[in-house]
């Protein structure tokens, strides 16, 4: 059976680069897959988080898991801090992590550029995120472009472990998604849209009003060339914009580019923020029925006893190799 385990951080308020990186791909995904969707949140405290944030984005993430259409009755969807083997097996896979491949992560050094401190966590977390995938014998996980580094570490992980104490872990394989793997902000194409972005402008949140939605992709940055063309080298704002068309209306880059050819960026911007209000308008309903109910605590609850079930048979199986004293 082909299995992924995937998950979206609650660092921040979900935008359009999560939805179309992420969220929107789980949804072809869980038709091929079984599925493991957890909500990375010890991941999120890798940088300093407001409690009360981290508590409501947590369920936040859940919540938009199953709005988006996620099936909680085909996937396991579960708080990753819920299931202590992650924590266990973070520590048991940092001992097979050298310093100097963590030092190599571009993540790290993007995150911890320009600050006096940053936390130890935010150093080992890619171990941390390789204990994620390995306790559940993950096949394939869907890998964002930023992502990529983080997997060949995973890979090398776990070809490590099983070389030093035999056959434990499954080798997971990237899935690689053509379109929305990277979605820039809407100020500043080169750089690519983040929750952690102070700037409201720079995205879409999944949660904005159509008018909100009209306003942020009117203000988004174009080039003075007025023409709707993919050129990611030298029109990478346009660009960036006519990709996120695509993830809201399914049309392809082709098409867009013939149903724009001779128009300026006016009618182009209004379409697609119509588009994209289309789209996320039903996943808010939903979202706000499920986010406070008895429904989503519910399906946490059936998730974590489940994923729970899966990682600690792993763990069991990696202490045991590594020679700890189990009953
Ligand atoms: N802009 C994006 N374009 C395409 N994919 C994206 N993803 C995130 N942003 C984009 C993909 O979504 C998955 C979950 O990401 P995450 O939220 O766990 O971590 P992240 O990539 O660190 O997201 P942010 O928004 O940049 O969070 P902060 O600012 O807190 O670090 C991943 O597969 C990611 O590639």
């Amino acid at each position: 059976m082909k299995r992924v385990l995937s998950g979206i951080k609650p660092s921040g308020e979900l935008n359009i680069g999560g939805f179309g990186g992420a969220l929107q791909p789980f949804l072809t995904i869980q038709q091929e897959y079984e599925c493991f969707f957890f909500v990375p949140d010890l991941h999120a405290v890798t940088v300093k988080q407001d409690p009360k944030e981290l508590y409501q984005r947590s369920k936040d993430i859940a919540a938009f898991y199953i709005a988006a259409g996620i099936d909680p009755k085909k996937c396991t969807i579960f708080i990753q801090s819920q299931v202590p083997a992650h924590a266990e097996l973070g520590w048991l896979m940092e001992t097979q992590t050298h310093f100097g491949e963590l030092g190599r992560m571009t993540q790290y050094k993007e995150k911890s550029e320009g600050k006096d401190s940053v936390s130890a966590a935010l150093f080992t977390y890619p171990a941390l995120m390789a204990a994620d995938i390995l306790l559940y014998q993950a096949t394939h996980v869907p890998v964002g472009d930023d992502q990529k580094q983080h997997l060949e570490l995973t890979r090398d992980l776990a070809q490590r472990f099983n070389n030093r104490y035999g056959s434990t872990f499954v080798v997971p394989e990237p899935i690689i998604q053509s379109l929305g793997s990277r979605i820039m902000g809407l100020d500043d194409p080169s750089k690519k849209m983040s929750k952690s972005n102070p700037n409201r402008n720079s995205c879409v949140h999944l949660l904005d009003s159509p008018d909100e939605i009209r306003k942020k992709f009117a203000k988004a940055v174009t080039d003075s060339e007025g023409s709707v063309r993919l050129d990611w080298e030298t029109k990478p704002a346009v660009s960036n914009l006519m990709e996120i068309y695509a993830v809201f209306s399914g049309d392809s880059i082709a098409a867009i580019e013939r149903r724009y050819e001779g128009q300026g960026y006016g009618s182009f911007k209004k379409d697609l923020a119509e588009a994209a209000a289309e789209r996320l308008i039903p996943i808010q309903e939903r979202y706000r029925e499920i986010v406070d109910s008895a429904e989503l605590i519910a399906i946490l609850k059936d998730g974590a006893l489940k994923a729970s079930e899966a990682a600690n048979a792993t763990l069991l199986r990696a202490k045991q190799a590594m020679g700890f004293v189990t009953f």
